[in-house]
């Protein structure tokens, strides 16, 4: 069984990677927001392939959105890869990120499309993935309890203190998993769905994948968080297991933008076309990640969910995706449940 690093240990910390002086080809500086060991692997691999010496940072989506914002006049990024795909629209709506029509593009699924057409052009998506809960075998069977198989048995007692998700203002796993609720039951009993689940969690983690980490440790019985993360505990021998909600549930088109301001624009572009050719997205395995890839030439994993066996909502992206939207639901969050934003 392979070990996790320490949870955000890595979060915002720069991995550079170096082609030999030989055969160096220029630079490219890249926000990852997918799981780290793939960040790494496409860092490698495209540094490999082009000889441009690649840096990346690993942050949490809304994160990254954050700080496109700040660096707004000063753009130190050139290209955004990876991580939900509502922030990226709000970047696009805020015009923190240029338009590329890439020819690659008829390649993709027509989801990974539609996120391209609704944001003008300037963000595509690169995978999807359901939001579900992962729990802990071993910790659920010493408890003697029944593991959840809908979101409203997360309420049940035996659950008090016994589940993790992320904060909503850093990660985009969270803002997916609030949007979700409300579409699936309406605003208000989201809202009073959350204060009760409050209760039971015992940590609002800064990143998106940290809680499934956390319970394929056994430190929380359960977490919120998306399916094919769960998948890769399962994969590296961890005992857990993935549910999807009986109820519905949400997913993201995991999505890519090239920042407005880039200075390496051209090597931002070639890592773009890498990024959603088969080849490039053949990597996901060795990075761990258990997508739904979008290029309809690439098959999904083995380990993937399968998702036409989840009962998913019509997501709406356009709503949940727009800057208004996510400023007022994040609003009502801190309202509502006092946590705030994670230090
Ligand atoms: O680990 C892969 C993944 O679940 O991470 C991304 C997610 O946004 C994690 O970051 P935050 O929740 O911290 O923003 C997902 O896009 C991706 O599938």
């Amino acid at each position: 069984m392979r070990a996790f690093r320490a949870a955000g240990l890595i979060a915002g910390l720069t991995i550079t990677v170096l082609a030999s002086p030989a055969f160096a080809q220029g630079k490219l500086n890249m926000y990852c927001t997918a799981n780290e060991e793939w960040c790494k692997v496409m860092a490698n691999e495209f540094n490999k392939k082009t000889g441009i010496d690649i840096a990346f940072t690993r942050r949490g989506t809304g994160e990254t959105y954050a700080m496109l914002k700040a660096e707004k006049d000063n753009p130190k990024g050139d290209i955004w890869w990876g991580g939900t795909g509502d922030p990226h629209l709000q970047a696009a709506e805020e015009k923190l990120t240029v338009k590329y029509e890439p020819a690659i593009l008829k390649e993709l699924h027509p989801w990974a499309k539609a996120q391209w057409d609704r944001s003008g052009g300037r963000t595509v998506g690169i995978y999807m993935g359901a939001i579900g809960f992962v729990y802990n075998k071993e910790v659920a069977a010493k408890k003697g309890v029944t593991p959840p198989a809908c979101w409203a048995d997360l309420l049940k007692p035996e659950f008090k203190g016994e589940i993790q998700m992320p904060n909503p203002h850093s990660s985009g796993t969270a803002y997916t998993t609030i949007a979700t609720l409300v579409q699936l039951w309406g605003e208000d009993k989201a809202f009073e769905y959350l204060k009760q689940l409050h209760a039971s969690i015992n940590q609002y983690t800064k990143q998106g994948p940290a809680p499934g980490q956390a319970a394929a440790r056994g430190e929380t019985m359960i977490a919120i968080t998306f399916l094919h993360d769960g998948a890769m505990s399962k994969r590296r021998g961890f005992p857990v297991e993935g549910v999807a909600p009986c109820e519905g549930t949400g997913y993201e088109i995991g999505s890519m933008s090239i920042i407005d301001g880039a200075r390496n624009l051209a090597n931002a572009k070639r890592y773009y076309d890498f990024a959603l050719s088969v080849d490039g997205q053949r990597l996901a395995d060795a990075g761990e990640s258990y997508q739904a890839p979008s290029n309809r030439g690439t098959p999904p994993s083995p380990y993937s969910p399968d998702l036409s066996k989840i009962k998913l909502i019509d997501y709406d992206f356009a709503k949940y995706g727009s800057s208004a939207e996510r400023r007022r639901l994040l609003a009502r969050w801190d309202a509502e449940l006092k946590v705030g934003a994670p230090k």
